[in-house]
């Protein structure tokens, strides 16, 4: 007979069971489902991905330095714009289009940000915007993929070097994403994701300054490329370590994420963290629209004028208003309500 041990009561089952009958042929069929009690967490690190991070810093740091001892002027102007229009794809397209909705884009525009998204290699759309959305609706718990309650190092990076917490993707499973399998562009880079990301994030970047301004391969590869890639990360991830650290909280002092100014430079306009959390649907992911550290805005508001981005989602000041009066820890501004937008 198969040996069934009934499961203490209090623990957590996991979902799809295989229990004996599974297992076991001989099994009688009529035998209980026995679940599995889960496995208590255990953090499982993934060596491949802590091998070519450590590759990638030290290779950014060596870029930094060619940067300013050998390589010409040229291509750090042009490493500093591929972090620019590269960032615009995480901003612009994976997390103000696509996560959030927060505005509509016309096809020309999406395949701009498709590429540009691309070019910065943060997973395809699909994977970034699914991992964000999970991130907004269980912020600061375990299936919050970048839990910043886990310290500073998990959320900015060491939750790409090991598993994902079970509940990540428990709870993950829920999250309708309908919308994105719906949209042509964003389900074509996910198909052909590893082609297009090795051409568009490492090869074009390291051959356009060999070949268009005689750069060295080493200065090309170090400084454009890896130097330019890694930097880029970095100022992304501070949306996840820093701004859910420090700043202020003008709009609900009961989360973490806060304004930070810095953040703000360095990512393009989304360090404006703590009113990101209260609203996210609005597209300039900040309160105040007149470009305060925040170029993904002025990106935006360029291609609304143009017509090829539409419907751009805002928040009434008077609902603003409510909630820092209710919520805020008193620090933002009150002369301004009249003239906000
Ligand atoms: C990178 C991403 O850097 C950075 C994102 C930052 C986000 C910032 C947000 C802040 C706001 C915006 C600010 C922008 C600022 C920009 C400034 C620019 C200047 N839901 O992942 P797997 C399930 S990437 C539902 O393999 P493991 C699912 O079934 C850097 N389900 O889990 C999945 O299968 P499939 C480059 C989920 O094995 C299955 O689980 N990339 C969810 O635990 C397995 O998923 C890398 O380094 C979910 N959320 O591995 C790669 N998640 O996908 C790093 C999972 O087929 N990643 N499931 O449906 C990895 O190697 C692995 O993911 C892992 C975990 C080792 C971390
Ligand atoms: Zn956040
Ligand atoms: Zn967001």
């Amino acid at each position: 007979a198969p040996n069934i041990t009934s499961a203490p009561t209090g623990v957590l089952f996991e979902g799809d069971t295989i229990g004996s009958a599974a297992k076991d042929p001989q099994a009688g069929i009529n035998a209980p489902e026995v679940k599995k009690p889960r496995e208590p967490y255990r953090r499982q690190i993934v060596w491949r991905n802590v091998i070519l991070f450590i590759y990638l810093h030290l290779a950014a740091l060596y870029g930094a330095y060619l940067a300013v001892t050998s390589a010409k002027i040229v291509t750090t102007i042009f490493a500093i714009f591929l972090y620019q229009i590269s960032g615009v794809g995480i901003t612009g397209g994976a997390h103000r289009l696509w996560a959030h909705r927060s505005y509509k884009a016309k096809w020309p525009l999406r395949v701009i940000l498709m590429l540009c998204n691309t070019l910065a290699f943060q997973n395809h759309i699909y994977e970034w915007a699914r991992d964000h959305r999970v991130h907004h609706k269980f912020s600061e718990t375990d299936a919050d993929p970048h839990n910043a309650t886990r310290g500073f190092f998990f959320s900015h990076v060491g939750w790409l070097l090991v598993r994902k917490h079970p509940d990540v993707k428990e709870k993950g499973k829920g999250i309708d994403m309908h919308d994105l399998e719906q949209d042509k562009i964003v389900m074509f880079q996910k198909k052909y994701y590893l082609i297009l990301m090795p051409i568009v994030c490492f090869l074009i970047p390291t051959m356009i300054p060999v070949y268009l301004w005689n750069e060295t391969w080493s200065n090309a590869w170090f400084v454009a490329t890896l130097f330019r890639y890694t930097f880029t990360l970095n100022m992304t991830w501070l949306v996840n370590s820093a701004a859910h650290m420090w700043g202020s909280q003008p709009y609900d002092k009961h989360i973490n994420p806060a304004e930070n100014l810095g953040v703000a430079i360095g990512a393009m306009g989304e360090g404006w963290h703590n009113y990101h959390h209260v609203f996210p649907w609005d597209y300039k992911a900040a309160e105040l629209g007149n470009y305060r550290a925040n170029f993904t805005t002025a990106f935006i508001d360029f291609f609304a004028r143009i017509g090829w981005a539409y419907d751009l989602k805002t928040v009434p000041v008077s609902m603003i208003q409510r909630r820092v009066e209710r919520t805020g820890d008193g620090s933002h501004e009150v002369w301004g309500w009249g003239d906000k937008d």
